[in-house]
C-alpha cells in the first residue's frame, strides 16, 4: 500500500517516524513530494480543499485525522471513496474526561463562582448532589455513549438523544426530532456530541434554550457551528441558561473581539477536549489501512447519506 501523509509540517516527521516503526512495509510519501500520483492508494490527512482527490487517479479512501468530518466537502466526494474517520479508545478517554469536568463545573455552579470571587463576594450557595441532576448528551455515538454512562456512573439522572433508538442501561434513551421536547425538558446541563451536519448546524439556538429548564447549563464539545452564538449569549444574559462550557466556537481560533473572552458565564478551552495524538491512533489507522488492502471494510467508514 502507498499512503499520502497530509499535514501541519511540523508533525510529518513525528507520523513519518511512527509509520517506519509500526508498518515499515506501507510506504509512506508526503505531500507535496509524494512521486507517482496514481501510484497513491489512500491519503491521511485532517482535511483538504475541494477537488483535491481528483489528482489521484487510484485513491481508494481518506482517513480523516480526526473524529468529525465536516471539514470535509463531504457530498462533493466521489460515492466510490471511503471516507474513515477516527473512533478510537483514548479519543474518547479524553473526551470522557472533558465531559466529566464541564458537567461537574457546571453542577457545582464554578461559573457563579468564580463571577462572585472577581467580585471578592462570599457567598454560599445551596448545594446538589449528582443524583438530584438531570443531564442529557445529544448525541450517543462513540464520544456521547460513552460520556452519558460515564455521567450516570457518577450518579447523575442521564438521558440521551440520538437520531436512531438506542438502549444504554440506566440512561433514558430518546430518538429523533418528535423526541426532542420530551429529552430537553429534563436537561438541567446540556451536553452536545453530535456531529456536525445540515440537519444540526445551528442546532443549540434560541428555540431549544426556550425548552431547557430555566438556569440550565450548556457543554458544547462537538463543533462551534452547532451553537447560534448571540443567541447563547442571550439566554446566559437573561438567566434561561446560568453558565456554558465551550470547547469549541464557530471561529477558531476566536476572535480577539468576540464576546465570550470575558463573558463571566462562560468557561472557555481552545478545541482541546480530546485531541488526535499520533502515538494513540496511529495504530488503528494502520489496522484500517492493512482491512483496506485486504479488501475488507475499514472501521470508521461515514456514511455518506448521514453525513457522519
Ligand atoms: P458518532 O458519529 O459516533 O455519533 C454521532 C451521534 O449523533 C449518533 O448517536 C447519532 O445518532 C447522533 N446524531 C447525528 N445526527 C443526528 C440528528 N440529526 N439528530 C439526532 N441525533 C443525531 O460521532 P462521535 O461520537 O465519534 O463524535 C461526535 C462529534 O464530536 C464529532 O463529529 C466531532 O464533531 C466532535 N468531536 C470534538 C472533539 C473536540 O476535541 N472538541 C474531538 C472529537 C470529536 P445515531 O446513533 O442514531 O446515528
Ligand atoms: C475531532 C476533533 O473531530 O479533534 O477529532 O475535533
Amino acid at each position: 500500500m502507498n499512503i499520502l501523509f497530509r499535514g501541519d509540517p511540523q508533525d510529518v516527521a513525528r507520523w513519518r517516524a511512527l509509520f517506519q516503526t509500526h508498518a515499515p512495509d506501507i510506504r509512506f510519501r508526503e505531500w507535496p513530494d509524494c512521486g507517482d500520483l496514481a501510484g497513491i492508494d489512500a491519503i491521511v490527512t485532517w482535511t483538504w480543499e475541494p477537488g483535491f482527490e481528483q489528482n489521484f487517479p487510484n485513491l481508494r479512501a481518506v482517513f480523516s485525522l480526526g473524529a468529525g468530518v465536516n471539514q470535509f466537502n463531504v457530498e462533493a466526494l466521489p460515492p466510490a471513496l471511503q471516507l474513515v474517520r477516527i473512533i478510537d479508545p483514548d479519543l474518547t478517554a479524553q473526551m470522557v474526561e472533558y465531559v466529566t469536568f464541564a458537567v461537574m463545573a457546571l453542577h457545582r455552579d464554578i461559573p457563579g463562582y468564580e463571577a462572585l470571587r472577581r467580585q471578592q463576594s462570599w457567598q454560599p450557595q445551596p448545594v446538589k448532589v449528582a443524583q438530584e441532576r438531570r443531564v442529557g448528551v445529544m448525541g450517543l455515538g462513540a464520544l456521547g455513549a460513552a460520556a452519558a454512562i460515564r455521567l450516570r456512573d457518577l450518579g447523575f439522572v442521564c438521558s440521551g438523544w440520538s437520531r436512531s433508538p438506542k438502549t444504554i442501561e440506566g440512561v433514558r434513551c430518546h430518538a429523533g426530532k418528535g423526541d426532542l421536547d420530551a429529552f430537553l425538558k429534563d436537561c438541567e446541563i446540556l451536553v452536545c456530541l453530535l456531529p456536525l451536519t445540515s440537519e444540526t448546524e445551528g442546532v443549540l439556538n434560541a428555540s431549544l434554550f426556550a425548552r431547557l429548564p430555566r438556569g440550565s447549563g450548556l457543554v458544547n464539545a462537538a463543533r462551534g457551528g452547532h451553537c447560534v452564538e448571540a443567541d447563547l449569549l442571550a439566554a446566559l444574559d437573561s438567566g434561561q441558561l446560568s453558565g456554558a462550557v465551550l470547547d469549541v466556537v464557530r471561529e477558531e481560533p476566536l476572535p480577539q473581539s468576540h464576546p465570550f473572552w470575558a463573558h463571566p458565564r462562560i468557561i472557555l478551552t481552545p478545541h482541546v477536549a480530546s485531541a488526535t495524538r499520533p502515538e494513540r491512533v496511529v495504530h488503528g489507522i494502520i489496522e484500517n489501512i492493512r482491512r483496506l488492502a485486504r479488501g475488507e471494510r475499514p472501521v470508521g467508514v461515514v456514511d455518506r447519506a448521514r453525513r457522519y
